[in-house]
């Protein structure tokens, strides 16, 4: 097993200008602390400050090389357009649904490309062939297809720790289908929950109108598996500073300080999306509602400091300070202000402290890829620290609130539901408080940081080896194969599907007209003595013959209901026995599905009907596809049909009539002893599946999606084994 390098903008330790060390504040970081990772290891990522300010780059380098290290040296330019500018004022509010909030600029946009690309190259550098890459969030969006076409045989995967927002939202990004091509260059792409996964595979829908699976999509020749990895807090970290000797004494300086009162407690990285106005203003709610209160309660929010310089971090910090001066003024007293607001970061053990203290932990971010102080709380509230069991106020719009559903959950928009929350929390009583913790706690220590690693590790460990997944060189051989076949005067047949497998789709399928080359290339491989080819399509005979016709290629229409010999001639019928009474009925379904759906038609042909839906809204075509395959199934269980969902399409066939059968009758007529079948979608694994006797027959799924096939390529790989093949022929000496 290779190496697993991780990746991320920011190292877990920020190195100053003279090299020393110092640890990063956030979830990200504090989640990886304890995530155990297996193997050897390589971390690469910004080691804080401008590349400019370091004394000696070169020296700083080697020496975090040799603890692991390998850093991606920024400038101060690359910084201010790629950091504060890309990732964190258009990437970062665009995903927590801020769009006022995001802004744009061309030159942001060349930064992030630019700094990207950096850290592809430092990648290059360490990395070896079967090394997995472990790339973690929104800053490296383009690096999974920047490293794969940098550097061949590596496991991808990436994991995003925001929300990946509404498809409504990202479609407003204007590099948006830049970015969903960046991130398809992974093998394994992770996010938090469910919902996330789901805009993902919209925005591919509506932005690239690609239509993916919900494990993953088929791309550029592999399979991209999705899925959902919610990430969980480092439970070996608290549990460690909880279980130290000093620790009782830590809580002990707290509980002095908070002197009886009651600790509503607030940790988060000072940052617009965490919603600290908003909880200002639920505070300020609670306790003019709640006068008797005022003296009993010490709200304390505990805010690290973050991006600092990004002028709207800036901003929020002073209004912040703002409001809780105001407050305090309003309902303070002398030696007591009700809100205490430290702007600072704590050491592990005092954070374990306040959260073992604390009687309300008040978490109502207004998006939140998933919230980690949530888990930690919960995990730190054991009844050997504190007297009473405490109680999460959790907003509904935070990853974390899928899992805790024994939280308070609230929107955080709604001061009224905030305040009432809070109150109600206070007056919980201790049994309900236990056992809400108990619920949720036993479950978060077990699905921790260290889990949660392990999780997408092995699904990355899972992504087949770079030979298994080039198929296309197999082709290669193949093609050599069958040109020596041919040459030794073996009968040879090849029965090659149009749309999907020698020609790509459009949107307009009157306009998936054949390419300059292709009729060339099927009339030189079809004049070789010997050797056959049809093409074997779903489409009516008309096209077929205009375009390829008189080439000596045999033309199979209609999914194998006529064929058209050589290419001329008059069409003939495979089985003029068809059954075809049931049109009728079926059609005047189909007639009323279109008109519910607007962007849809029927096609009718000899022996089938088809329901297309390419020129419908994706989603609301899909959705209707599916509700009309099974009305259908249910419809024809006693019709000689059967009901196929294809690209964009909705087809229903005479039972007798399919693309095997036509190939089973071909292979007879021609004798053929060697055979290839290729093509992309469920109609053409009727002849994938084929085992006709005493043939060699080789079998060829084009693109995605499950086969029978043993060899399985790409439209461009397809056409490739077919030049190969026309090469093979062409030489005097073939491969054998
Ligand atoms: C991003 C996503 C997602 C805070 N103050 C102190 C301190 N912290 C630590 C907490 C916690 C971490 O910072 C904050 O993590 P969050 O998950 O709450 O939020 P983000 O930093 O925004 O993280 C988030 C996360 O990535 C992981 O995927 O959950 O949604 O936005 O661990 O403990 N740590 C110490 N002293 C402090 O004063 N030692």
């Amino acid at each position: 097993m290779g190496k697993l390098i991780m990746v991320s903008n920011r190292l877990p330790v920020t190195i100053e200008a003279d090299g020393s060390a110092r640890r990063t504040t956030g979830g990200l970081a504090s989640a990886l602390e304890g995530a155990d990772l297996p193997g050897e290891q390589i971390w690469v990522g910004w080691p804080g400050g401008a590349a400019e300010d370091f004394e000696d780059l070169e020296k700083v380098r080697a020496e975090l090389l040799e603890s692991g290290v390998a850093p991606v040296f920024l400038s101060q330019d690359d910084l201010d357009g790629f950091y504060e500018g890309y990732a964190n004022s258009t990437l970062w509010p665009l995903l927590h649904y801020m769009v006022e909030r995001a802004r744009f600029s061309a030159d942001w946009w060349l930064a992030y490309q630019r700094v990207n690309r950096k850290f592809a190259d430092v990648i290059a550098e360490v990395a070896d062939e079967n090394d997995q890459i472990w790339i973690h969030d929104y800053h490296l969006f383009l690096l999974p297809a920047m490293l794969r076409r940098r550097k061949k045989g590596l496991r991808i995967g990436f994991f995003l720790h925001t929300p990946f927002c509404s498809s409504e939202i990202f479609r407003v990004l204007p590099e948006r289908a830049e970015i969903l091509k960046g991130l398809l260059g992974a093998d394994v792409i992770g996010f938090h929950t469910y919902s996330y996964l789901r805009h993902f595979r919209s925005s591919l829908l509506r932005v690239l109108g690609w239509e993916s699976e919900m494990e993953g999509i088929w791309h550029d020749g592999r399979e991209v598996h999705m899925g959902v990895y919610p990430i969980g807090h480092n439970h070996a970290g608290f549990d460690e500073v909880m279980r130290q000797p000093g620790f009782p004494e830590i809580v002990e300086s707290h509980l002095q300080d908070l002197a009886g009162k009651r600790m509503i407690l607030n940790v988060e990285r000072l940052d617009y999306t965490k919603g600290l106005p908003q909880k200002l203003a639920a505070m300020r709610r609670f306790l003019e509602r709640n006068p008797d209160k005022r003296d009993d309660v010490l709200f304390v929010l505990i805010a690290v400091p973050s991006r600092l310089g990004v002028q709207e971090y800036d901003s929020l910090t002073e209004e912040v300070q703002r409001e809780v001066g105001a407050i305090n003024g309003e309902f303070g007293k002398v030696g007591h202000a009700p809100v205490q607001f430290l702007h600072r970061g704590f050491p592990l053990a005092d954070l374990a402290a306040f959260y073992a203290l604390a009687e309300v932990c008040l978490v109502t971010p207004l998006r939140d890829g998933m919230n980690l102080v949530a888990k930690e709380f919960l995990d730190c509230q054991r009844p050997e620290f504190s007297s009473r069991p405490g109680v999460l106020v959790l907003s509904e719009f935070a990853g974390a609130a899928n899992e805790l559903s024994h939280a308070i959950q609230v929107n955080p928009h709604d001061v009224d539901e905030v305040a009432t929350a809070l109150n109600r929390a206070l007056e919980m009583p201790d049994a309900e408080r236990r056992n809400r913790i108990g619920m949720m706690q036993g479950r978060l220590r077990k699905q921790d940081s260290g889990a949660w690693t392990r999780r997408f590790l092995k699904d990355l460990d899972q992504v087949p080896p770079t030979d298994e997944r080039a198929v296309i060189m197999d082709l290669k051989s193949l093609a050599g194969q069958i040109a020596g076949q041919a040459h030794a005067g073996r009968k040879i047949g090849l029965f090659l599907d149009y749309d999907g497998t020698l020609r790509d789709f459009v949107d307009e399928p009157d306009l998936a007209v054949p390419d300059v080359e292709l009729p060339a290339l099927l009339r030189d491989l079809a004049a070789f003595p010997g050797l056959s080819v049809a093409v074997v399509s779903g489409r009516a005979p008309a096209f077929l013959e205009q375009h390829l016709g008189g080439l000596g290629v045999t033309l199979v229409g209609e999914h194998g209901y006529r064929w058209l010999d050589g290419g001329e001639g008059e069409w003939t019928l495979f089985n003029p026995h068809v059954n075809i009474e049931w049109k009728p009925a079926i059609r005047e379904h189909l007639e009323q599905a279109s008109l519910l759906t607007p962007g849809t038609h029927v096609e009718e042909k000899q022996s089938a009907l088809v329901w297309h839906y390419r020129k419908a809204d994706p989603e609301f075509g899909s959705w209707r596809a599916r509700g009309l395959l099974d009305e259908l199934t249910s419809m024809a269980a006693n019709l000689p049909v059967t009901v196929h969902h294809g690209k964009k399409i909705v087809e229903i066939s005479s039972l007798q009539v399919s693309k095997g059968a036509a190939v089973d009758y071909l292979l007879q007529a021609w004798e053929c002893e060697t055979a290839l079948v290729a093509g992309d979608d469920q109609t053409d694994e009727t002849m994938i599946m084929l085992t006709p006797e005493n043939i060699e027959f080789h079998a060829v799924r084009v693109g995605g999606g499950p086969t029978r096939a043993a060899y399985r390529t790409d439209i461009q790989g397809m056409r490739r084994f077919l030049d190969e093949l026309r090469a093979g022929l062409r030489s005097n000496k073939p491969n054998s």
